[in-house]
């Protein structure tokens, strides 16, 4: 086994908390820091090794706090300092990990250096951001945020305009400038040396702009554009991140984890950018497969479910980082909307088992888990019933933008009820009584009336909840090496509703199947899978052992198969694990 081979981090699984929905201990409606430590005992019991926060940095929270003002203290509204490192002591404790969220690509308008950057074009932390004059008395070019309108703002002090891929409240930071990689790296050993165990670091595949921004290829209807080509995997990224690397990491003891936001990176950047020679990062967050349901030129145009398309969007990441890299797996996020929603089936004949089949599917590929909370309970979207609905600044300025331009209202709402980020965002449900036990007081997002039955208590007293299946693919990947180390071959790709690989290493086999789809389905699988053990299955009456070729799979039936030695040795370890 080569070091590489050995990382902890392959056979880890991460949970991400978004504190301002998880739980509030102090009644002001928001979760706080106080609420992760009160439910620490929770993700004990879940097993999961790595807690990632979302970002709980001072901030405006224009963005929910991916606008940062200050990177070396803790917003108000989640806590203290000395509340944190309360946290992160107890987190050690428990024997899991935390990793914080770094927004490196920008800060929020508020932070000092920006106050400073936009006072004078002679300050000297002008150039930490990107300033440019008007071209033809408009914005410097075409360049559209992914908030809607330009990414340029006007600022009359000095009479330039300042880049924001985002908010305006989020000008983008200049790292073409030593200055700010410096001051990045300073940031990241301060929290290093607090104690924390690594970073998720937001759309760390943006610092490198194209020189002299050009304008992008231009959309018919659209005045911007958002102009991926011009900072998606610029020229200097797999440098700067290097180097970031080697200043913050090199000579450091302890076990970390790194992992970039990469939204549009190409499996032939994602292997640069994760292998480990070149010292860039562990692992990136792909947007391949959250993107096959969506229209290329707007997130909210919904254009259905093809499985097809699904499946061959993971099996290509599967297949372009086996010999070298590491992929992450995640179906969710605080920005992505609910995925049993999504590609399940969320009503209540099959909520359970899709929730379970979907989870069997990506927890039994090769890389390293996520899990979003309330994912591991199957938490649903939000029956939204209108604008007034909406919080998330992506979809307020959405509506806005079709409103003004004379767009389809009704279609607008729509395309927000299925892909909107507030989905992702409402308070975790952890009882079925008032305000689903998230707060005593006013919760921020209003909790999803399906609490009463869909709760973190009813799915603790069923043994074959959502939460215990979950429970269970976390600990067969701590206790299964082929999950981690075999090798990945797709089955029936061009089947419609299955979905099916293998993985194996020298003299074991495991099988993943499942049936995608309500109604059931017979598969033809091969010889090799008679005799072999169930090693998990989402169904009652899943047989535990194949007696032929032909598999009845009913709907939302997953199971895994184990063969040859694979099953009984590791499955006496299992057996113990339980
Ligand atoms: O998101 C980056 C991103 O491009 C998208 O996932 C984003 O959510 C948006 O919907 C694109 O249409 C990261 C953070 O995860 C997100 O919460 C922040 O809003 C964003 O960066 C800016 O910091």
């Amino acid at each position: 086994m080569t070091p590489q081979d050995a990382v902890w981090w392959k056979s880890a699984v991460v949970y991400q908390i978004y504190p301002r929905s998880f739980a509030d201990s102090n009644g002001d409606g928001f979760g706080d820091l106080g609420g992760v430590i009160d439910r620490l005992g929770y993700l004990e019991v879940l097993g999961v090794d790595v807690i990632w926060l979302s970002p709980i940095y001072p901030s405006p929270q224009a963005d929910n706090g991916y606008d940062i003002s200050d990177y070396c203290d803790i917003d108000p509204v989640f806590g203290t300092l000395a509340e944190f490192d309360m946290l992160l002591a107890k987190i050690h404790e428990c024997g899991m990990k935390l990793v914080m969220d770094l927004v490196v690509n920008h800060t929020s308008d508020e932070h000092p250096w920006f106050v400073e950057s936009r006072s004078s074009r002679n300050s000297p932390k002008r150039d930490w951001y990107i300033w440019r004059d008007s071209r033809d008395a408009a914005e410097p070019n075409n360049w559209g945020s992914f908030f809607s309108g330009s990414a340029w703002t006007w600022d009359p002090t000095t009479g330039q305009y300042y880049l924001h891929l985002f908010d305006r409240k989020q000008p983008d930071l200049n790292w073409d400038n030593p200055h700010v990689r410096k001051a990045m790296q300073d940031i990241m050993v301060w929290w290093l040396d607090r104690g924390v165990d690594g970073f998720r670091m937001d759309v760390v595949n943006f610092i490198s702009k194209t020189r002299g921004l050009p304008d992008a290829p231009g959309i018919p209807g659209h005045r911007f554009v958002i102009a991926v080509d011009e900072f998606v995997d610029g020229p200097h990224v797999h440098e700067y991140l290097a180097e970031m690397s080697r200043e913050v990491f090199a000579n450091r003891d302890g076990e970390f984890i790194t992992v970039g936001e990469m939204p549009g990176v190409t499996p032939d950047h994602a292997r640069l950018y994760t292998d480990p020679v070149r010292g860039e990062l562990d692992m990136v967050f792909q947007f391949e497969h959250v993107s096959v349901d969506q229209s290329p030129t707007n997130k909210f145009e919904y254009l259905g479910l093809d499985l097809v398309v699904l499946k061959a969007a993971l099996h290509r990441w599967q297949a372009a980082l086996a010999e070298t890299g590491w992929n992450s797996l995640y179906w969710q996020n605080h920005d992505q909307p609910r995925v049993v929603s999504r590609f399940g089936d969320d009503d209540p004949a099959h909520w359970a088992a899709s929730a379970k089949a979907l989870a069997t599917i990506l927890h039994g590929m090769r890389g390293t888990p996520f899990v979003y909370q309330g994912e591991e309970l199957g938490m649903t979207n939000y029956p939204f019933r209108g604008a007034q609905d909406h919080q998330d600044l992506e979809a307020v300025n959405y509506y806005a933008s079709v409103l003004d331009l004379g767009g389809d209202a009704t279609a607008a709402l729509a395309g927000l009820a299925t892909m909107s980020r507030d989905n992702a965002r409402t308070p975790m449900q952890w009882t079925p009584g008032c305000n689903a036990g998230f707060t005593t007081g006013d919760p921020w997002m209003p909790v999803n009336p399906n609490h009463t039955w869909l709760n973190v208590e009813s799915q603790f007293a069923a043994t074959d909840s959502v939460f215990a299946h979950y429970r269970t693919l976390i600990r067969l990947r701590h206790n299964l090496a082929i999950l981690e180390r075999g090798d990945f071959t797709p089955l029936m790709g061009q089947d419609p509703q299955i979905w099916a690989y293998t993985r194996r290493t020298p003299g074991k086999a495991i099988l993943v199947i499942a049936n995608c789809g309500r109604k059931a389905r017979t598969v033809d699988v091969d010889a090799e899978w008679i005799g072999a053990g169930l090693l998990l299955g989402n169904l009652p009456d899943t047989p535990i052992t194949p007696t032929s070729t032909t598999l009845q799979l009913a709907g939302w039936d997953a199971r895994i198969y184990a063969t040859g030695s694979a099953d009984r040795s590791e499955c006496a370890a299992l057996d113990h694990a339980f």
